[in-house]
């Protein structure tokens, strides 16, 4: 015993900050190693790396946004200038618009087919568009608000700025199930902006520069992504609402590989990468 404690001892003498470094967190046992297709290996933690700065309407109070067969769609917020809207994946500039009414705050989409599916936040009203026209072809209502939205094989996964991510029909919109998101026990709240993809979700956290990857089988937080960053100095200086121009906006095309980012009222998007934090 004694020899043991000396030895202990002297390994804590002889390597570098030995004894004030903070012992590394011990992986979860229970959480097995993930890889996406899309995105590569998975760490619990990660980071971004921008590839590329692109132009954002600096106007649009992003909601939502997705590629569909390289054309690339964003859902816009905000009273009075709420609308479905395709837009140059080059430029930001919009190419088609539909406005909502006035009283109608908008929020998440997702492409099903030939259809587009938003959320209101609180009118409790989910609109279908024509995918090409962006003409409006029906409403459905549902309970409670509506924040976030995706499209997986054959479900949508829901937002609503609770912990609780909702399933539904692609077709009616009825509800099929739920399941609440934790990480590390406990829950998180404000889910917002999503994006399936490879059968996990990616949510952005509202009024935060996190962007979580879940799995949907189980609710738990595979990985948080630090999105924090991306705008500089001068960008922030130059937003319109800096309170309400939050990180929100995941898009990742299939047919190029990559995956965008922005936020509400930002003035730009960004292509990025994940890397290991
Ligand atoms: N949400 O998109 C996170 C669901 C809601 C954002 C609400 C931002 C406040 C804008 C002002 C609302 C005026 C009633
Ligand atoms: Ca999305």
């Amino acid at each position: 015993m004694r020899r043991s404690a000396a030895w202990l001892a002297l390994v804590a003498v002889l390597v570098p900050g030995g004894c004030q470094s903070a012992p590394p967190v011990p992986a979860d046992p229970n959480r097995p190693a993930v890889t996406s297709a899309a995105l590569g290996e998975l760490s619990p933690r990660m980071t971004l790396e921008v590839e590329r700065r692109l132009p954002h309407d600096p106007t649009a109070f992003t909601q939502g946004l997705e590629f569909h067969d390289g054309q690339l769609y964003e859902s816009r917020g905000e009273y009075g200038s709420s609308a479905i809207t395709r837009i140059d994946p080059e430029t930001g500039a919009t190419i088609t618009s539909t406005p909502l009414p006035e009283d109608h705050f908008g929020e998440g989409l997702t492409v099903v087919g030939d259809q587009i599916w938003m959320l209101t936040w609180r009118a409790g009203v989910a609109y279908t568009f024509d995918r090409e026209t962006l003409a409006e072809t029906g409403q459905v209502s549902y309970d409670g608000e509506g924040w976030g939205l995706c499209d997986e094989p054959d479900r949508l996964v829901m937002s609503d700025g609770s912990d609780t991510l909702t399933f539904r029909d692609p077709s009616s919109f009825e509800v099929i199930g739920e399941v609440a998101v934790t990480r590390d026990g406990s829950p998180i709240l404000n889910l917002n902006e999503l994006e399936c993809l490879d059968g996990l979700v990616l949510a952005n956290v509202w009024q935060t520069d996190e962007i979580l990857i879940i799995d949907p089988a189980t609710g738990q937080v595979v990985t948080t992504i630090d999105a924090s960053g991306l705008l500089s100095q001068a960008d922030r200086q130059g937003l319109s609402d800096p309170r309400n121009a939050v990180l929100n906006g995941i898009a990742y095309d299939l047919d190029r590989e990559v995956l965008l980012v922005t936020g509400k009222l930002w003035p730009a998007m960004f292509e990025v990468r994940l890397t290991p934090q």
